[in-house]
């Protein structure tokens, strides 16, 4: 990837450029990064680049012909992608990050004072992005900080005892706190878990901490992130039906098949009268994948004494009900297995009752309810 920085000050990258592991990256010639000065394609005996902003109050705008000259001079390609870094731009997100980590090149324009002449911008410009909610004096920290994303993402720069699946944003979640020695300082323990040498019982322990961590801090990134990894303990999908429906036993086939890829771990489908077990059993005789049980009550008997854990149920077509998002926080919250039940929703304790997701033009046939259902949980971004 190659990444051209057009900036009147130039020198403010140059250890960056030089130092630790994006100095390294560019050494070994894994990002070819370069700062190109401004002012080398400046007008007139002054060497100007910016002149008064019309109508401003004696604030400063770069010129359009000095970015046309410079960025001419510079783009090698032309599917080059242009970015400025101003704080009315999109924020740089980490999906942001990834998207631009596809490009082959980047050319990012630095402005100072009061930016870039808005004629150049809406003709050159591909992409405006904000490092977040407060005011630089330039977007040289915020190329930098671009810069600094994007090389961590390509193979090689950052050692795989840094693996990239554990950072923060990786599955929408914030990294889990980190510990080194002394095992005590100023009488604080590190977590007895994570000096173990248990790796199963280390991970899970992450994980959770992880999910809490991003559930107290920034429970704004739950509803983007697949939160099946980070669970107590396993979930299953129940389904209260009908064993008259024609189309029954190929619909649950394709709904078992749907809960696998999202790492439930079990489907159960119990006939919504009693008296259609067997009539449920024959309809899904196909289908060994999924467990049949007499009602929905033997079904949440079958979570419980499996794990020997209190079961959380999630009613998944409750009207009223909450949203999905809050039923997802309660899903992190809990200590046991999870039940995400279609078709029922049973009366006893730790039953969540939570409302269809929002249609415009009729309902969703189910196994398209199942899911859209089971991605807003387990799907990430
Ligand atoms: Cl990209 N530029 C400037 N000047 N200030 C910022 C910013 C960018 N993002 C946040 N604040």
């Amino acid at each position: 990837m190659k990444v051209t920085v057009l900036t009147a000050f130039p020198e403010f990258l140059d250890s960056f450029l030089t130092t630790s592991i994006v100095g390294r990256a560019v050494e070994r010639g894994l990002i070819d990064v370069k700062a190109v000065n401004l002012r080398d394609f400046s007008e007139g005996n002054y060497h100007q680049i910016d002149d008064y902003s019309f109508g401003g109050k004696g604030g400063m705008t770069i010129m359009p012909q000095v970015l046309e000259r410079a960025l001419a001079s510079v783009r090698t390609n032309p599917e080059a992608k242009v970015l400025f870094p101003t704080p009315t731009g999109a924020v740089l997100t980490q999906d942001l990050v990834e998207s631009l980590a596809q490009e082959k090149e980047l050319i990012v324009i630095c402005g100072h004072y009061e930016g870039l002449d808005e004629r150049f911008v809406r003709e050159c410009v591909d992409l405006e992005y904000s490092i977040g909610d407060y005011v630089l004096t330039g977007g040289e920290i915020p190329a930098m900080t671009l810069i600094d994303a994007l090389s961590r993402l390509v193979p090689g720069v950052v050692g795989k005892e840094l693996s990239v699946t554990d950072d923060s944003f990786y599955n929408g979640m914030l990294d889990t706190p980190h510990y080194t020695r002394p095992a005590v300082w100023h009488g604080q323990e590190v977590p007895e878990v994570l000096t173990s040498g248990n790796d199963a019982q280390i991970e899970k322990y992450r994980k959770r901490t992880a999910a809490f961590l991003t559930l107290s801090r920034r429970p704004d990134l739950l509803s983007r992130a697949g939160v099946m990894d980070y669970l107590e303990d396993e979930v299953y999908l129940g389904l209260a039906v009908s064993p008259h429906e024609p189309t029954l036993a190929c619909d649950l086939a394709q709904i078992a098949e749907t809960a696998q890829a999202y790492g439930v771990a079990r489907v159960i489908a119990a006939p919504q009268q009693r008296e259609d077990f067997d009539a449920l059993r024959d309809a899904l005789s196909e289908c060994p994948e999924i467990k049949c049980v007499p009602s929905v009550r033997r079904m949440t008997e079958w979570a419980e004494r499996k794990k020997h854990a209190p079961l959380l149920v999630i009613a998944a077509e409750a009207q009223p009900g909450i949203p999905w998002l809050e039923a997802k926080r309660r899903m992190i919250e809990t200590s046991g297995p999870v039940l995400i039940l279609f078709g029922a929703q049973p009366q006893r304790e730790n039953v969540i009752a939570m409302r269809p997701q929002q249609t415009t033009g009729g309902e969703l046939p189910r196994t398209a309810l199942v899911a859209a259902t089971l991605d807003r949980f387990f799907g990430s971004r």
